[in-house]
């Protein structure tokens, strides 16, 4: 063998040494084992879109009515300019990419022209009764991507045959399936609660619309109060729990039982086997249906919503209901692009993307410089795919964030890796202060799909997050830390939606003008 034979050899050997420890304990090590009960692929979708807009509409919106008695003339029913493209256009624009439509609210009107009743667009003025708001939705939904979803309500105020449980049922069937077979796929169904207290009482048959849902539109997520795809969060005004389980026992909370324990609702349950997530439903406007003289909340309202909602591991569903002429009101839609601005600027800067990451401990010990496939530094790769994996027994978890500079922030983002399961049930973060002594900086319980927590604000370089509890070995998916300047951090452990001292317009500039803002906003 020459010289020149041996010294390749060498280098050869030396670069597989070099390579088998990652080929072994990198790249070959099993993930852990997902923990049940697990989301479907819909229920993911549905929690990666973590927002939809609704939009409410219909003879409320000409009479002034939020619950139609059902006996109001359809010849009240004319927009003058009804036009769904601006509706879906707004939704995209806005990170909206699911929509959900009252096809039929309380007070049976429909807005497609059904064949079960005379009670509909058909017989109104609006195109000379030829039109089908459902139809224009779907074609501009679908035009722009935007996944459609239908609100058929089942209490109904018109039909005759209300009250009569098997006739009422098998309507309700057939309206259903003229929604689901005739425009396109439909990925939410939305079965609202609702009965008036004193009217005609009579029982669904839910099961049967649940499979026959399933089996016209597979990909179709069901809400109702108690799932089966997701569950209602117990109120109507976007407010989840700050401990969200996805995991719950429907026969726990039967449909229209949910007053009885809006508590578990609202929590969900650790020890369940469905995989039932929490929808937290709240209107733009003081009225679910457009009223002249109603105006919108404020953007910085929105934002606080957003943190109580998405920020709690429950999906929002925003109603934004168009007017009388059809069209979104320029107020509402000034709201909603100033919350989307204010959305934008917060979460677009996240302080710990360039942090330098150590693990307590990795899963497959790739450590936590090496780019192991459960590297810690997978937390900062967006999605929920990647993720960083703890060895197996260990008796503590933590991740060590350098952010490399002092920074100010005060809101911490985190995300778990859904489709392994819910896990995480207690943790919280550290910072090393200027004086050299660590300190807690907030705490949570659960994570689930999205946690963001806002506390005071913090300057430092140091950071520990300390998973405290957990269901199985915790993954955590993504992590963010960024500075809000306007939300007033104690108003988020208030359960009452406050006002802001500022309206969006001065946020917007405090926050584009100065992204280090002064602890004079915070602290108002
Ligand atoms: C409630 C209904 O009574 C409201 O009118 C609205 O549709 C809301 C989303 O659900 O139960």
């Amino acid at each position: 063998m020459d010289n020149l034979n041996l010294a390749l050899r060498l280098i050869l050997s030396f670069n597989l040494l070099l390579l088998l420890p990652c080929c072994c304990c990198c790249c070959s090590v099993a993930p852990p084992l997902p923990i049940l009960p697990l989301p479907n692929a819909f229920q993911i979708q549905w929690q990666l879109s973590h927002m939809s807009l609704f939009f409410h509409f219909g003879l409320n919106t000409f009479t002034g009515q939020e619950w139609g008695s059902g006996h109001v003339h359809p010849s009240l029913f004319n927009p003058t300019n009804l036009n769904a493209t601006h509706w879906i256009h707004l939704a995209k624009l806005n990170g909206f990419n699911r929509v959900i439509l009252t096809a039929k609210h309380h007070d049976g009107f429909c807005l497609w022209p059904s064949q079960y009743t005379n009670y509909s667009v058909r017989s109104s003025p609006w195109k000379a009764g030829t039109g089908d708001v459902l139809a224009d939705l779907s074609a501009a939904a679908k035009l722009a991507g935007v996944d459609l979803g239908i609100y058929l309500s089942p209490w109904d105020r018109h039909e005759h045959c209300y009250g009569d449980t098997l006739l009422y049922n098998q309507f309700y069937l057939a309206q259903m399936t003229e929604l689901l077979t005739r425009y396109g796929e439909i990925k939410d169904v939305f079965l609202d609660g609702a009965k008036g207290e004193g009217e005609k009482d009579m029982e669904y048959f839910f099961h049967t619309w649940f499979s026959l849902i399933h089996q016209l539109q597979p990909a179709a997520i069901i809400f109702s109060d108690a799932g089966p795809d997701t569950r209602w969060v117990g109120n109507e005004l976007g407010l989840g729990a700050s401990t969200c389980w996805s995991i719950y026992n429907s026969t726990l909370t039967p449909i229209g039982g949910i007053y009885n324990d809006p508590r578990y609702a609202a929590e969900g349950d650790p020890a369940g086997h469905e995989w039932v997530p929490a929808l937290c439903d709240v209107s733009i406007r003081p009225g679910w249906f457009w009223h002249p003289s109603e105006l919108p909340k404020s953007a910085i309202n929105l934002l606080e919503i957003y943190y109580k909602s998405v920020g709690r591991n429950c999906h929002l569903l925003l109603n934004v209901p168009p007017n009388s002429s059809g069209l979104i009101s320029p107020e509402d839609i000034q709201v909603l692009q100033e919350f989307t601005q204010l959305r934008r600027s917060i979460f677009s800067n996240n302080f710990a993307i360039n942090a330098l990451l150590q693990a307590s401990s990795t899963r497959g010990e790739g450590g936590g410089t090496c780019d192991s496939q459960f590297s810690p530094y997978n937390v900062l790769k967006e999605g929920i795919y990647t993720y960083w994996a703890p060895e197996e027994y260990q008796l503590r978890w933590i991740l060590y964030i350098d952010l490399q500079e002092l920074v100010s922030f005060n809101v911490l983002q985190l995300q778990e890796p859904i489709q392994m399961g819910q896990r995480v049930s207690e943790f919280h973060l550290e910072a090393l202060h200027l004086d050299g002594v660590w300190k807690r900086v907030t705490n949570g319980t659960t994570i689930g799909y999205q946690r963001l927590l806002l506390f005071p604000k913090v300057k430092s370089q140091h950071l520990k997050l300390v998973i405290d509890k957990s269901r199985a070995d915790p993954l955590i998916s993504y992590l963010g830390i960024y500075m809000d300047p306007v939300t007033i951090w104690s108003s988020i452990y208030d359960d009452t939606v406050l006002t802001s001292h500022f309206n969006a317009t001065q946020v917007i500039h405090i926050i584009t003008q100065d992204n280090s803002p002064t602890a004079t906003i915070l602290e108002l």
